[in-house]
């Protein structure tokens, strides 16, 4: 495993290792996905459309994320104890890492909606800022076309500043356009099977897919083991919090 670089990381606030995993690897993980994807959809109660189907996609109900597969599904599981991954983590952490939360993002092919421009450490409220690293893994390859990541180069130097939610969307938190306009986003396209790391003030966003295939990915959220999120934006199961290392 070549070491990350951690100068880089440190002054952008994210950084790129493509090839961790195999594309095999992430086919293996993306099938059991669209397994849990189909059930969990079937038994989706209406109240709980809006948090978790895609509106930008208007013709069928396609998922537009799902949260914590580390705890619910094997697979994720093992990538989130995968050493050629939790190497990386620590190299960024320290020794002696957690995952606190995951999610899985699916970006429809011809439609899947944008995700705004956050910072992860606003919604988590962790006890240390520097003690939480995202691990954004590819599942498909993520281009410009089907809406890769962007981030803000530089800004986990920043502060944490206050974020909004559009009416009837407590989920989509965001950065105000006061902010984000003295602030250039760069993009990160990622091959599948590898990972983009960033730190949890690090700006960052997505755009719509546009293209006909899809864009998944399955994004970790490491914590050092004696970080927790102390004062959360919205509620997260500390039950599952998974000792990694
Ligand atoms: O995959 C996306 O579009 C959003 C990812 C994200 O916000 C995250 O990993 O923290």
């Amino acid at each position: 495993m070549d070491a990350i670089d951690l100068g880089f990381f440190r002054h952008q606030g994210h950084i790129t290792i493509n090839g961790v995993f195999t594309g095999a690897e992430m086919d293996a993980v993306t099938r059991d996905l669209e397994q849990w994807g189909d059930a969990f959809l079937a038994d989706l109660a209406p109240g709980q459309r809006a948090w978790y189907l895609d509106g930008g996609v208007k013709a069928r109900a396609v998922l537009r994320k799902l949260d914590n597969p580390h705890a619910h599904r094997d697979a994720v599981g093992e990538l989130a104890h995968d050493g050629r991954l939790v190497g990386h983590v620590e190299s960024i952490l320290g020794v002696g890492v957690s995952v606190y939360f995951s999610q899985i993002f699916f970006k429809s092919p011809e439609g899947g909606g944008p995700k705004p421009a956050h910072q992860d450490n606003f919604y988590f409220g962790p006890t240390d800022i520097d003690g939480i690293v995202t691990a954004w893994i590819a599942l498909d390859d993520s281009t410009l076309e089907n809406g890769c990541l962007y981030f803000g180069d530089g800004t986990n130097l920043g502060p944490v500043y206050p974020h909004f939610a559009p009416e009837g969307e407590p989920f989509n938190l965001q950065l105000p356009g006061s902010v984000l306009d003295r602030q250039p986003m760069s993009p990160a396209p990622v091959r599948k099977g590898g990972v983009s790391f960033h730190h949890g003030n690090t700006f960052h966003q997505s755009g719509p897919n546009h293209s006909a295939r899809w864009r998944r990915a399955c994004a970790l959220h490491y914590v050092r083991n004696d970080v927790e999120f102390a004062a959360p934006a919205l509620p997260y199961d500390t039950a599952l919090k998974l000792r990694v290392t």
